[in-house]
């Protein structure tokens, strides 16, 4: 295993100072340190991994040295278009070190929006004609891959991929720092399950990425309701919103709402003015803001400097509040229905969930089938 600290500290020897990215599980523990340990200045967690990509390129520009980005395979994909029209050797040619948690590994079991990500994970960076390596687990041997990569990144101009496998990374010994403001908020699963019933089960709701959705099944399956109209973004982080837009359109007799999270909402805010736009009258959409990458850590989103519900006035939504109270939840569900979409409600809850929270026993073709079924207009 290797001790995250001593990664930090070999990668500094050689003049790779800066981490940037998009948190991922697997990389927790390295997370973790670079959260807990490194100055503000030299950690950016990004909205999305382009964003850390190009960062990364910036940084570049002016030290000469490369960065850190850090990312989730199934962020890879956000990050390919700036890898590619930048950073490539036949573009900028730019160093970096981007290091990669392999989610969907040939052989580990995994998540079904995790397999075919993992399955192609290498024969996909051949194709990009990036360098590689995966990160060994002996240490002596991490150093030395770890020393080739910032070489060959430097030589030849090209940001160098850095494989990491669960299990690589040694427990830090650090915690994360608390989220001011957060300890008395409700909990996300309790905001959750209040805003489920108060929406009721005619709508349709499309649920976001991680924890969130997991949370809205297990709530089903525990109530003995269907769920059909649920529709549960399982990846595609930041795109439930516009799956709703899309639904929404189709679908105007019935009213669609988006669950959210703020760190997908942040990775992808600009299709917010794109709903806006659309202007559907049955858009709604809730916001759980526990200002934290809960699914994958808790690291946290640049949700604290935003006012979420100004910000989806000033992205052309017709209305937006914001409630911090369970109790005040079916009021506040009451008021987005009072005026015409697109609206949205921030729920302000706190980061966590509870231990053991199953997972969808659906396969996604069997979800989508029910779903598609439950909305035909013949039903
Ligand atoms: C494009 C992409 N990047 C990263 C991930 C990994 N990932 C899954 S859930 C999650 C955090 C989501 O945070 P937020 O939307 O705030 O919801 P929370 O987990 O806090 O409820 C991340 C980073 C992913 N699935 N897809």
């Amino acid at each position: 295993m290797i001790d995250p600290s001593h990664f930090v500290e070999h990668l500094g020897s050689q003049g790779v100072t800066l981490y940037t990215g998009v948190p991922d599980s697997l990389l927790k523990q390295l997370g973790s340190y670079i959260m807990a340990e490194l100055p503000r200045e030299q950690h950016i967690i990004t909205a999305n991994e382009g964003a850390a990509v190009a960062i990364a390129m910036g940084h570049y520009l002016r030290t000469s040295t490369p960065a850190v980005v850090y990312l989730q395979n199934s962020g890879i994909g956000n990050a390919i278009n700036p890898l590619m029209s930048l950073a490539d050797r036949e573009v900028y040619g730019t160093p970096m070190i981007v290091v990669v948690g392999w989610r969907g590994r040939p052989g580990v079991k995994d998540e079904p929006q995790h397999v075919k990500q993992g399955r192609i994970m290498t024969e996909l960076l051949d194709a990009l004609d990036l360098p590689w390596v995966m990160l060994p687990q002996n240490p002596d041997e991490a150093d030395a891959a770890m020393a080739a990569a910032v070489k060959t990144a430097l030589d030849q101009h090209t940001p160098y991929v850095v494989l990491v496998e669960k299990g690589t990374f040694g427990d830090a010994g650090v915690s994360l720092p608390e989220i001011p403001g957060t300890a008395n908020l409700p909990s996300r699963e309790d905001a959750l399950i209040t805003a489920a019933d108060a929406v009721g089960p005619d709508a349709v709701i499309v649920a976001t990425t991680g924890m969130l959705s997991r949370e809205l099944f297990e709530y089903r399956e525990r109530a003995g309701l269907p769920g059909e109209r649920d529709f549960l973004t399982v990846g595609g982080m930041g795109h439930a919103s516009s799956i709703a837009l899309g639904i929404a359109l189709r679908e105007p007799e019935r009213e669609v709402w988006c669950f959210d999270g703020d760190g997908a909402l942040l990775m992808h805010l600009g299709s917010l003015a794109v709903i806006a736009d659309q202007a559907p009258p049955n858009y709604r959409h809730l916001v759980f803001n526990n200002q934290v990458h809960d699914s994958v850590g808790g690291q946290p989103t640049a949700v604290n400097v935003v006012d979420v519900a100004a910000a989806a006035r000033a992205l052309g939504y017709n209305y937006a509040a914001s409630v911090s109270e369970v109790g005040s939840i079916v009021g506040a569900v009451a008021e987005l229905r009072a005026h015409d979409g697109p609206v949205l409600l921030e729920l302000k809850v706190r980061p966590g969930s509870r231990p053991g929270i199953g997972r969808p026993t659906r396969t996604p073709a069997q979800s989508k089938r029910a779903f598609m079924d439950a909305l035909r207009p013949d039903q």
